[in-house]
């Protein structure tokens, strides 16, 4: 039998990247879009073509943009995908302040453009969307539920909801199986150097190496309900496997505050965070979302997902990655090709 095949849109991502590992080992051809830019946007899957554990493994990339409604459909007619995972966006939320135009076009506007051409070249593929709980802003009850009011605080959370939404058409509309994962927090080694959690633990271990001296943060009282990104794309795959589409909070059910977060992974190298963390207000938020907590029980007894990686252990893992990051980069120098392929230079913000 011909293998399935899964075509990922933000296949250079977080999630894009364990996502495709998965599928891989699942034995699936996997097709990923990537965006043009001027330096190479591909280190969290070029393992994937150099190490001889994956290289025999079918993965392709097509160049492509979630703001290119033509060429988004190009693509879908070239591959005729079994599956479609929607994983790409401008997924910062304060970044979404300053660009919310450009973010809604990629998260809502994006959207549309896959379900549209899903819709018109292969309505019985499997259609999945990257929801957030990010939609729940200021939560109107706790832990939230798939039954919890939206009510964004964000352009990013705001164009989310409009792509929820437009899922959930899609599959009402015109019978689409068309779900949506209304993922919570979730990070890894791989997570985006400007994400609170990653920025966190690079600090620690820079600081542990004596190249950063003080970490500049926002808001330390926001809690979030973290958990990790490896035990979440699997979520993402069982969705589509369900007899029938529909809507899922994946999280884990417990919530932590920034100040927990650094308590812990300053603790790992045994410094103390308060001598090292200092407070900009650059880093504020004009409206914050201040608690999330979710509720995962339906994907427990639906999809049979839990997830494996504690609070401690997803903090510990990501501090000692970073710990032998820092020590390799204090050996070789900023800004160099480190081992895992990620080119290093200081994290902006
Ligand atoms: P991420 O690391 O920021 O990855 C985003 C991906 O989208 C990257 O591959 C990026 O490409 C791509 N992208 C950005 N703009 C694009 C455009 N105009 N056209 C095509 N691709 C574009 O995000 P993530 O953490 O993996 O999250 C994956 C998805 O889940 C996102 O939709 C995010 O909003 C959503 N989500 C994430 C979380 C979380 O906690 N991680 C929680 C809920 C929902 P480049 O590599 O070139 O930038
Ligand atoms: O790590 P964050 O930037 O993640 P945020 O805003 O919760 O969004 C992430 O999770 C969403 C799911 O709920 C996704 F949909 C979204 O794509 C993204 O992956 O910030 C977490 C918290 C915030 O309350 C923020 O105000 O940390 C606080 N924070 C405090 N200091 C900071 C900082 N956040 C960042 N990025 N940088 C800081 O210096």
């Amino acid at each position: 039998m011909a293998s399935k095949r899964a075509l990922i849109t933000g296949i250079t991502g977080q999630d894009g990247s364990y996502l495709t590992e998965l599928l891989l080992r699942k034995g699936y051809d996997v097709w990923g879009i990537v965006r043009r830019s001027s330096t190479f946007n591909t280190s969290r899957i070029d393992h994937i073509y150099t190490d001889p554990h994956w290289s025999s493994m079918s993965l392709r990339l097509l160049y492509g943009d979630l703001t290119d409604s033509g060429r988004l459909t190009q693509i879908v007619e070239e591959v005729r995908p079994d599956e479609v995972y929607n994983l790409g966006a401008q997924s910062h939320v304060r970044v979404s302040f300053d660009e919310p135009e450009y973010t809604c076009d990629t998260v809502a506007m994006g959207t549309l453009r896959m379900l549209e051409a899903v819709r018109r070249i292969v309505p019985k593929a499997r259609f999945y969307q990257a929801s957030s709980s990010e939609m729940f802003g200021e939560v109107a009850e706790t832990p939230q539920t798939e039954n919890t009011p939206f009510r964004p605080r964000s352009p990013y959370g705001v164009g989310k909801v409009f792509a929820f939404h437009q899922t959930v058409n899609h599959r009402q509309a015109y019978g689409l199986f068309a779900s949506n994962g209304i993922l919570f927090n979730h990070e890894s080694p791989r997570r985006g150097e400007t994400f609170v959690t990653r920025k966190i633990t690079r600090a620690v271990g820079r600081i542990k190496h004596g190249m950063q001296k003080k970490l500049y943060l926002g808001n330390l009282d926001a809690q979030r309900d973290w958990g990790f990104a490896g035990d979440y794309v699997e979520a993402m795959w069982l969705m589509l496997q369900h007899d029938e589409p529909d809507d899922f909070v994946v999280a884990t059910g417990e919530t932590h505050s920034v100040r927990e977060f650094l308590e812990i992974a300053f603790g790992r190298v045994g410094l103390d965070y308060q001598d090292h963390v200092e407070i900009d207000p650059r880093y504020f938020r004009p409206t914050e979302v201040d608690l999330l907590l979710g509720d995962p029980t339906k994907a427990r007894e639906k999809l049979g997902w839990e997830p494996r990686v504690s609070f401690r252990q997803l903090v510990e893992m990501m501090v000692d990655t970073d710990l032998a990051l820092a020590h390799w980069e204090a050996e070789h120098g900023e800004g160099r090709l480190a081992p895992d392929g990620l080119y290093r230079t200081r994290p902006a913000n």
